[in-house]
């Protein structure tokens, strides 16, 4: 390989182990570097003859791959034949009857949609709908966001929340000098595989403290005081996932001051504005304060839990720069990234986004049931815990209350969750994260019964 190909191979942290994605990186890399030692004949002459006719499949050597740990608890879920089963799995909010909710608003927007006949399925442009680019940045860094007003920010329409941290990763691959990027203890369980296959080499800083179940804040300051100059990292803008621990605005602020002295990049990952307080603007105050500085930074942006458009795949990247000139080349370089990967996004979700976000009385409709989201979630939290109360459940289960955003971090361990799984058929990831969007009154009792008995007996 020249050294430029080599440069632009993802680089692995040793310290991780060798996974399948890294298997497969590296058949790909092995794949890239056969041309220029093989000549055509050798190709021909190597195939193996008895390759057509045989019962063999040239796939016979692939192995059976492992369920998603998140994504996977639905699976298992729906292959269970039982009435009383609950999936507290996957962050998707549920109805107090338990069903998918599609907004009001939504159903809105998309009516205005199909009726508009001028409306047409063209390709968009690399970069997505301009308008729908646009709003969304003034969503996450407000209305008033000096960067905007000084075109020091560029957005693109990205593949939801995952989509658009995997632009970042590969953009920053290409074009940034520090290739390591520093994720919390515990993160969100596909952080590490979508920017280690972006071409970042992923390190971890501490974040919770199971002994007090909060913020292990002088953990984190050291990790990141000693991360070296340049380095990225990962912040959850709000509603830290699976933890539910965030740290207090005090908290950012130190946490601003200490990255900006020693230079450490900001890449935030805002998949739930709206869900941790309920209100827009307070779940992105992390952001803007960085944005505040005057200094750079990353934004992953989800449209799937706050505005419940998860299948529609809705998200934006966005970078803040120091000036409108080094956007603009930014942009020009994320098009690259984009093109070779997706083409260009889909048309339908962004413009249901757009369509809210640009009318006053939609978005004011949006609001009030994102915040009926957030509130349900909050009486759940409550629900929850006066109904371990009322069992004496051993153990200080204020975390519960104490906890912001979808899920709970419960503490209970791998065997607990088997155990409830199997007793009471109750799904969730085996670190016992639970949707707190997933329960409802009705549920609240069996959930209690299953956690009081998996503690008494497994305790
Ligand atoms: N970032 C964080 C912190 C997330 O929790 C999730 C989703 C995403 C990004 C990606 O969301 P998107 O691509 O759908 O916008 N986490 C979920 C779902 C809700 C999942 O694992 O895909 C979860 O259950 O953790």
């Amino acid at each position: 390989m020249s050294p430029q190909e080599e440069s632009d191979c993802p680089r692995f942290d040793q310290a991780h182990s060798f996974s399948s994605s890294d298997r497969r990186i590296s058949a790909l890399v092995r794949h890239l570097t056969v041309p220029t030692h093989a000549s055509p004949m050798d190709s021909i002459s190597a195939a193996p003859t008895s390759a057509f006719g045989t019962a063999d499949s040239v796939f016979a050597h692939v192995v059976q791959a492992p369920e998603d740990p998140i994504l996977g608890v639905t699976v298992a879920y729906n292959k269970d034949p039982s009435p009383n089963k609950l999936n507290l799995g996957v962050g998707a909010y549920r109805t107090e009857e338990g069903k998918p909710l599609v907004l009001n608003v939504v159903r809105r927007a998309e009516q205005q949609l199909v009726n508009d006949r001028s409306r047409v399925k063209e390709y968009l442009p690399i970069i997505g709908l301009a308008e729908f680019n646009k709003l969304s940045a003034k969503l996450i860094f407000g209305a008033e966001s000096p960067a905007i007003l000084e075109n020091r920010v560029t957005t693109v329409q990205c593949l939801s929340g995952t989509g658009s941290l995997r632009v970042g990763a590969e953009f920053l691959a290409r074009h940034y000098h520090e290739r390591t990027i520093y994720i919390p203890v515990p993160t969100w369980g596909n952080h590490p595989k979508v920017f280690t296959l972006g071409g970042l080499s992923v390190k971890t800083y501490r974040y919770y403290d199971p002994a007090t179940r909060g913020l292990n804040f002088q953990g984190l300051l050291e990790d990141l005081g000693s991360a070296p100059s340049g380095a990225i990292v990962l912040l959850h803008a709000c509603a830290h996932n699976p933890t539910g621990v965030d740290p207090t605005l005090e908290q950012w602020e130190q946490i601003r001051q200490l990255m900006r002295s020693k230079g450490l990049l900001p890449f935030f990952d805002s998949a739930y504005q709206g869900f941790a307080s309920g209100r827009l603007d307070a779940d992105a105050q992390s952001i803007r304060m960085f944005v505040a500085d005057g200094g750079e930074c990353l934004v992953a942006q989800s449209y799937a839990k706050n505005m419940g458009l998860y299948g529609e795949r809705v998200g934006a990247f966005s970078i803040v720069c120091k000036s409108a000139d080094v956007a603009r080349r930014v942009e020009s370089q994320l098009k690259l990234v984009i093109r070779p990967m997706y083409s260009n996004p889909p048309i339908h979700g962004a413009s249901i986004v757009a369509t809210i976000l640009r009318d006053r009385d939609m978005y004011n409709e949006w609001t009030v049931e994102l915040k009926a989201m957030a509130d349900r979630i909050i009486s759940m939290r409550h629900e929850l815990f006066d109904a371990l109360r009322a069992r004496g459940t051993p153990g200080d289960w204020s975390h519960i209350i104490k906890q912001i955003g979808m899920f709970t971090f419960t503490g209970l361990n791998s065997e607990q969750v088997a155990f409830m799984t199997k007793e009471y058929h109750i799904y969730m990831t085996s670190d016992g994260r639970i949707s707190m969007a997933g329960l409802s009154s009705r549920t609240v009792p069996h959930l209690a019964d299953a956690i009081h008995a998996a503690v008494t007996r497994m305790g």
